[in-house]
């Protein structure tokens, strides 16, 4: 049998597969490390004091999900050891031979292990990662069997991260129901009993990265999304639907917080779901943590509050599981049409071909 292969020992190489090339439209417009600082950093130091900072603390926060849909947040009370020793197991994890890791395989639909790129969304070019998911919450729902038992110290790290990673997103999601009129806790009841899904994203160094992604560009589908990254730099984000984009500014111990659709409609669109992708560099690898906080699958889609004469963006209200269902499907479509109006160029280009043959017979 041949060996088992990873992203890792492709890294070695010198130019990239095919299957991680993208098209053209696709490909990055902005460098890695070319960063922006227009994405606020906000300090959430004093968040829970009513009579202090709140006030200010909220506004801030409120106009960066009018505007981007994303922020950064620093002093936000997680303890910097936690952070740094998740780093620490998840970049030892990626450093285990294919083997240990492929152990946890997540091919065949398993609920959590590890992945090369993620190939779930029927798409035909690859993103350049590779990814360890755990399914966090609801706490009976956790399935250790697909946590990596290597290495030592993964789970009790793992489960002290999601805990406190919980809290901080409902402390969030209060915020932002209140902004939107409602009492603190509407939109986190809203998702029914929160999920939590834990994604660690490890890029190789890439040797072609220009004509690839590490994450191609979409929404979260779920509420909102904590993301840790390292110092390299690599998340970009575009509010003109992909004409131009940013890379957002690595901040040290800082969470980049992305909305998804789920609170997007949920606001009636005040709120900006992040539009988003990741790059890849040839220098060196990158580490991202994503921590989604997303509904129960039953729980209802649609704007908690509509003001008079406003109309929803929804027609109707759906179930999480059929928003997510219709988002997919869109992105199959949109797959299917982008291969169909390529197929019609290749054919477009045989036929001017033939033209020019048929007008050198004439000439003849
Ligand atoms: O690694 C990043 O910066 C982004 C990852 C991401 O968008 C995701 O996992 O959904
Ligand atoms: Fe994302």
């Amino acid at each position: 049998m041949a060996p088992a292969k990873t992203l890792t020992s492709l890294a070695e190489e010198k130019t990239l597969e095919g299957r991680f090339v993208r098209d053209e439209d696709e490909r990055p417009k902005v460098a890695y490390n070319e960063f922006s600082s227009e994405i606020p950093v906000i300090s959430i130091a004093g968040i829970e004091e009513v009579n202090g900072r709140r006030g200010e603390i909220c506004k801030k926060i409120v106009k960066a999900c009018e505007e981007w849909g994303i922020f950064q947040i620093v002093d936000h009370g997680v303890d910097v050891e936690l952070v740094s020793e998740m780093t620490r197991l998840s970049k030892e994890f990626f450093a285990l031979p294919p083997e240990e890791k492929l152990r946890f395989d997540m091919t065949g639909a398993k609920k959590g292990g590890f992945l090369v790129s993620s190939h779930l969304q029927g798409e035909a070019v690859q993103d350049w990662r590779e990814i360890v998911i755990y399914f966090s919450y609801p706490i009976e729902k956790r399935d250790y069997s697909r946590w990596p038992d290597k290495p030592e110290g993964w789970r009790k790290v793992t489960e002290e991260y999601s805990e406190k990673l919980t809290c901080l997103a409902s402390k969030l999601l209060e915020v932002l129901s209140e902004a939107l009129g409602l009492d603190k806790q509407v939109l986190k009841t809203a998702s029914l009993e929160m999920d939590q899904k834990i994604v660690v994203n490890f890029y190789p160094k890439c040797p072609q990265p220009d004509l690839t992604l590490g994450v191609k560009r979409h929404t979260d589908p779920g509420t909102i999304t904590l993301l840790l990254q390292d110092n390299v730099g690599g998340l970009q984000a575009t509010r003109d639907n992909g004409i131009t984009w940013i890379t957002v500014q690595p901040v040290h111990g800082a969470f980049v917080v992305n909305l998804g659709d789920h609170a997007h409609y949920l606001s009636n669109g005040r709120f900006k779901n992040a539009d988003h992708q990741a790059v890849v560099n040839s220098k060196c690898s990158r580490l991202s943590i994503a921590t989604f906080q997303n509904p129960a699958q039953e729980a209802t889609v649609y704007p908690l509050k509509l003001r008079d004469g406003e109309k929803s963006v929804l027609e109707e209200p759906i179930s999480y599981a059929e928003m997510y269902k219709r988002k997919m499907n869109k992105d199959l479509e949109m797959a299917r049409l982008k291969k169909l109006a390529k197929e019609k160029q290749l054919k477009d280009l045989d036929n001017t071909k033939i033209d020019a043959k048929s007008l050198d017979d004439i000439l003849a």
